[in-house]
């Protein structure tokens, strides 16, 4: 078995994922029990506000140390990350944010003691030669400076695992849709923009190409594979930072057409750009079948469930009625 999580430091706390997974990590282990923390506090209506929060710069090995220490920390849900689109804005500065900071999540893993080091990978891992459905051990030949790096960060993870016996865990998504809080510069954006520009608009011009297909996750699935992770005993895990996991895969067009059974009016057009060629080096889907033996990962939104809760949570977000 693995040592016990009571105690979290989740790091990189405001972004896409980081608001909504600490919200529910809060409900679980107590509002006191999980610290968020990013580069700066977040909007003083931010419900991250309503538990700790601190300010930290996950490339500040002091710093980042110093809070684990002071709050008694046992497991860090690393989050802090530079995305594709961002990343190859920055290269430099994406390999130091996610490298050098991991690093640091894994020697103060070491030095601490630490029950348990999360550190989400990523299907930027792949890129040239990977089949369509990329298998588990696909070939890792990625093309962006961020797909280098959640490499690096999966073999990091193996290395400090069977070196001083940390338990790090972690898994490769896909693209995340989600309500709360926008994608913070990635490739698969669109999938999020989408719904924002149907409900305002009536109408989304798409950065990639109508039949650009990825693998996508609905965020409770996000948040649910964080959990049930967390909660695998060790001695199942066959893997460290690397699980293949999927839930839905579908080109742009399928998604407008499924968008447009909830708002009939809404037009597509299609400009691809630049991070077209990041869309087609990724694979169209993942096998997860290492995931579901070792851990008995499901996931339980399709696209037709997905994309009726979106528009549910962003009409009332957004305040407009759409018909
Ligand atoms: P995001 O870009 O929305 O949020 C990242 C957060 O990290 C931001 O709030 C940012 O302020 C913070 N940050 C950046 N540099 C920092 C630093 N030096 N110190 C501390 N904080 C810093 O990202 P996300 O979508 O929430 O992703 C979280 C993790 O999940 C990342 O590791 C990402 O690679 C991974 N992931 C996300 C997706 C997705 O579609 N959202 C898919 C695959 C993997
Ligand atoms: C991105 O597009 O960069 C992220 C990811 C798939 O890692 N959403």
């Amino acid at each position: 078995m693995g040592k016990e999580t009571k105690k979290l430091l989740v790091t990189g706390a405001c972004g896409q994922i980081g608001t909504e997974l600490t919200n529910a990590l809060r409900s679980i282990y107590g509002r006191e029990n999980v610290i968020a923390s990013d580069l700066v506090l977040p909007q003083s209506n931010s419900p991250l506000l309503e538990g700790p929060f601190e300010i930290l710069d996950v490339t500040d090995f002091k710093t980042f140390d110093s809070i684990v220490e002071k709050f008694n920390i046992d497991t860090i849900i690393h989050l802090a990350a530079l995305l594709s689109v961002v990343g190859e804005g920055e290269p430099q500065k994406c390999w130091n944010v996610n490298v050098n900071g991991t690093l640091n999540a894994f020697n103060i893993g070491v030095k601490r003691e630490l029950s348990k080091v999360f550190v989400p990978s990523s299907i930027a891992v792949w890129g040239e030669g990977v089949p369509k459905i990329a298998p588990q051990d696909a070939p890792l030949k990625p093309r962006t400076m961020y797909g280098i790096t959640k490499v690096t960060i999966e073999l990091l993870a193996e290395y400090y695992f069977s070196k001083f016996g940390l338990d790090c865990r972690g898994v490769r998504y896909p693209g995340i849709i989600s309500s709360e809080t926008l994608p913070g510069g990635g490739t698969t954006d669109y999938a999020v923009e989408i719904f924002y520009k149907a409900i305002e608009d009536g109408k989304y011009t798409c950065f990639v190409r109508e039949d650009t297909r990825l693998p996508m996750m609905y965020m409770p699935d996000c948040i649910k594979s964080v959990i049930d992770l967390l909660n695998a005993p060790l001695e199942k895990l066959t893997r460290r930072c690397d699980y293949n996991i999927g839930s839905m895969s579908f080109d742009v067009k399928t998604l407008a057409e499924e968008i447009r059974k909830h708002i009939p009016h809404f037009t597509i057009e299609y400009k691809p750009d630049g991070r077209q060629k990041i869309a087609d080096s990724w694979p169209d889907d993942v096998d997860d079948s290492i995931a579901r033996r070792d851990w008995g990962w499901t996931p339980n939104y399709d696209l037709s469930k997905t994309v009726e809760d979106m528009i549910n949570k962003l009409k009332i977000k957004l305040n407009r009625a759409v018909s």
